[in-house]
């Protein structure tokens, strides 16, 4: 069957110029910048939970949406079609990847056994439709947040039955993705967070999650699975606190578990926002510390406090992304998945593809972006410059751990007050409107 009437073939690019809103007028699956095809270095991967399995739903209101591939008779077959809805979707996007949380791909069943049932099931029919198509997945992940059983956390729980059963659905939700060839695996901690610290213990939640971490680090081993483990932080909703709150906390508690070895950080840019962080934040942060894994391509509004998760149109954002991902070396194994959902009155399945190729473009025309400043240099000499005075000897013995108070006492008051240079912001903001 053919969901998705109103594209005939697939999206094509053409070029700036063009009118026709299902085209691409920046994203050039096959242009080389900086060494790669802009296919290799962007890796866009579709969310299946918001492009498939959202309905519109709101906390005021019921789902809006009708969608042809909900029209089975059965879960297992909603399932199916519901696959083949995703598969036809990234064909004709020319999107390579897609994500997917357990629960979203194969239904819940009456009890825990029959859900792991169903999920082995529409794995086998995912693994057929990745042969057949080529699409393939850049991360699988456990949707440990929409059963009434993990209301308190799930390894966070103060409860070890749920503890257990959280640890089991990991297994086979990495059992999945590692049978379907998922690049990566991801760690978001829906409800790994507390609501309020009176029925808390805080210490017992941490160390059991670090467990909880250790022990798919073992199973990883285990099973032999190559993919990348990685941590999504956010800091609150649904939980008024979330551990993994953001890029700095994570990297600590990954540091004083003895974890950090095995994860990198898969940086969403509406949970950046949430943190009271910008996006470029976030990313710099998990980069510095070599640990930037992938990233979820969203968006939040500027005036609404929560994760609205709506598709990345500002150029800006996307500029500033771009510029540390390229100067890392780009993502890996990683990917720019878009986490995100079309608005709630944006009710046909078109504005699905409207919402992907603006998103789209908006990232290609960020790397391009990025890549000329880079490639210009003027940014970077500007920093060099603004660090010389550590390039001196005394800088690098300092660095180097090799100076002292006493010495820089000595040195401070013989050669008097230090000159006072500006940060140019202004200047630089300038640099950069140069570009866009
Ligand atoms: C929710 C998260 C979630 C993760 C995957 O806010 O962004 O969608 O990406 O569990
Ligand atoms: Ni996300
Ligand atoms: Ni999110």
């Amino acid at each position: 069957m053919d969901y998705f009437t109103e594209v005939k073939d697939v999206v094509t690019y053409e070029g700036p110029d063009s009118k026709n809103p299902l085209a691409y007028k920046w994203f050039n699956k096959d242009q080389v910048v900086a060494g790669k095809t802009m296919g290799e270095t962007l890796r866009y991967a579709v969310a299946y939970w918001h492009t498939y399995k959202g309905s519109g739903a709101d906390m005021f209101g019921v789902g809006t949406y009708d969608r042809p591939w909900d029209k089975g008779s059965s879960p297992l077959e909603i399932a199916a079609m519901t696959l083949d809805a995703n598969f036809e979707f990234c064909q004709k996007l020319g999107v390579d990847y897609y994500c997917f949380h357990d629960r979203d791909i194969a239904p819940e069943g009456d009890t825990f056994a029959e859900s792991c049932k169903n999920l082995d099931h529409v794995v086998a029919l995912a693994e057929k439709k990745q042969n057949e198509t080529g699409i393939k997945l850049l991360w699988g992940t456990a949707c440990l947040f929409v059963h009434p059983r993990y209301a308190c956390g799930a390894g966070t729980s103060s409860n070890l039955g749920v503890f257990a059963t959280a640890s089991s659905q990991i297994k086979h939700a990495m059992d999945a993705t590692a049978q379907l060839g998922g690049e990566n695996y991801v760690f978001w901690g829906g409800r790994e967070g507390y609501d309020t610290l009176l029925n808390t213990n805080l210490k017992q939640e941490l160390d059991s999650f670090a467990s909880f971490l250790q022990m798919a680090v073992d199973y990883k081993k285990k099973i032999g699975f190559t993919g990348q483990f990685l941590i999504e932080p956010k800091p609150c909703e649904p939980t008024k606190h979330q551990y993994d709150h953001d890029s700095a906390t994570v990297i600590s508690f990954l540091r004083e578990y003895d974890l950090i070895d095995h994860f990198k950080l898969n940086i969403e840019a509406n949970h950046a926002t949430l943190a009271g962080h910008t996006f470029e934040h976030e990313l710099a942060i998990a980069s510095n510390a070599g640990l930037l894994g992938s990233v979820d391509a969203n968006r939040g509004d500027v005036m609404l406090g929560w994760d609205t998760d709506q598709f990345p149109t500002n150029l800006y954002d996307a500029v500033y992304a771009m510029m540390i991902i390229q100067k890392q070396g780009g993502l890996g194994s990683g990917g720019l998945n878009f986490d995100a959902k079309v608005r709630r009155a944006s009710t046909d399945t078109v504005d699905l593809f409207h919402a992907h190729i603006g998103a789209m473009d908006t990232f290609a025309r960020g790397l391009l972006i990025a890549q000329q400043i880079i490639d210009d240099g003027a940014l970077d000499a500007e920093i060099a410059d603004r660090y010389s005075s550590w390039d001196s000897e005394l800088g690098k013995s300092i660095l180097a751990g090799t100076c002292s108070f006493d010495e820089l006492d000595a040195q401070v008051l013989s050669s008097g007050e230090p000159e006072l240079r500006s940060g140019r912001q202004e200047y630089l903001e300038n640099i950069v409107n140069t570009y866009i």
